[in-house]
């Protein structure tokens, strides 16, 4: 097979466009609007350190500007491109209470919708942890007048997903369903060069990434017994595992992807049905995690499978390593 190796993520998209003799374009279009306005998120979140210098959120900048919260900026400027870029009619995204039906007149025929959170784990900005930008694109159902039937579709119908992790370094990964490949950023040239192709998770991880200050409020027992497990010592199994937690689901999962691990978000007396949105948290992570070999579910169902019933709704997920998944979800069964 060609080594793509340092291709960019454009041309790289225009290239895998080629494997789908009926495709228009219109979707490498898409993801190279997603990976513009990450850019500019990037370019933002570089800057976060300095905002003690520049002016307080919600305060005054030097020049006179209000300074935005970052999650906001992050959610403009996913609107402002993906707008722009007329490739979509129909959005979503964490930070909007309903869906954002686009009606300019270069959008009216758009066939594709666009979910989004535009800066996961965002409180962890302030102490310069990695966070990221998760998406999820699916092809419009409707016909006329766009409506909420597009937005709740289930993850099964996804035709790409992604996130771009702003970490140590900015890294883009993504899947159309055909595998999954991570792009880095060089600043030097503002380009996102292949630099993780055709990514395949380990079965078997050594991680495993839970709030584990829940412990006592998880309302199944058997993801306490599970996480007991991880902790006793096996040789065989090289267990105990490491815990591993930033708190921000983007790094947890890159880390885990990479490295192998399994992440769990479940049920809690306070989240009784999971913290983390199916819509476009959990499809999409599951969409890259499945392509790379991996499981992700709800316990029991596949996470791609659950139905929608709206917008933001929750769902408990354990996602990672095959056998890790199988493993934990095997303690839930009793
Ligand atoms: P957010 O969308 O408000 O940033 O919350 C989602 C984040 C995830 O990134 C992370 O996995 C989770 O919340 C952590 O939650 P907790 O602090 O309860 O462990
Ligand atoms: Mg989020």
């Amino acid at each position: 097979m060609q080594d793509l190796r340092g291709i960019t993520y454009d041309e790289f998209v225009i290239l895998k466009q080629k494997d789908f003799p009926q495709a228009e374009g219109d979707l490498s279009k898409l993801l190279r609007d997603i990976g513009l306005a990450a850019k500019v998120i990037n370019r933002e979140v570089n800057k976060a350190g300095l905002v003690d210098i520049l002016g307080m959120t919600g305060s005054r900048n030097v020049q006179g500007e209000e300074v935005q919260k970052l999650d906001e900026y992050a959610n403009e400027q996913m609107i402002k491109y993906l707008r722009a870029g007329g490739q979509c009619c129909v959005m979503a995204s964490e930070e909007e209470e309903d869906f954002i039906h686009v009606e300019d007149d270069h959008a009216v025929n758009a066939k594709y919708v666009v979910l989004f959170d535009p800066l996961d784990g965002s409180s962890n900005i302030d102490v310069n942890a990695s966070i990221g930008t998760i998406f999820s694109i699916y092809e419009r159902i409707s016909v006329g007048v766009p409506s909420i039937e597009d937005v709740l579709q289930a993850g099964n119908k996804q035709v790409a997903a992604g996130y771009v992790i702003y970490g140590s370094s900015t890294i883009l990964v993504y899947t159309s369903g055909n595998g999954v490949n991570g792009f880095t950023l060089d600043p030097t040239i503002g380009e996102y060069c292949l630099s993780h192709p055709n990514i395949k998770t380990p079965e078997n991880g050594k991680i495993y990434s839970i709030n584990e200050g829940e412990y006592n409020n998880w309302l199944d027992q058997g993801v306490r017994d599970y996480v007991n497990y991880c902790k006793e010592n096996n040789v065989e199994e090289k267990r105990p595992y490491s815990a591993r937690y930033i708190g921000s689901m983007v790094a947890d999962l890159h880390r885990n992807l990479i490295k192998g691990g399994i992440f769990i978000y479940p049920s809690t007396t306070k989240a009784t049905k999971g913290k983390l949105r199916l819509l476009y948290e959990c499809n999409p992570m599951a969409f890259l995690v499945e392509q790379a070999g991996g499981l992700a579910n709800d316990g029991k169902n596949r996470i791609m499978d659950a139905k929608p019933n709206e917008l933001h709704q929750r769902i408990p997920i354990f996602i990672g390593s095959k056998n890790m998944v199988i493993k934990a979800n095997e303690f839930l069964v009793q």
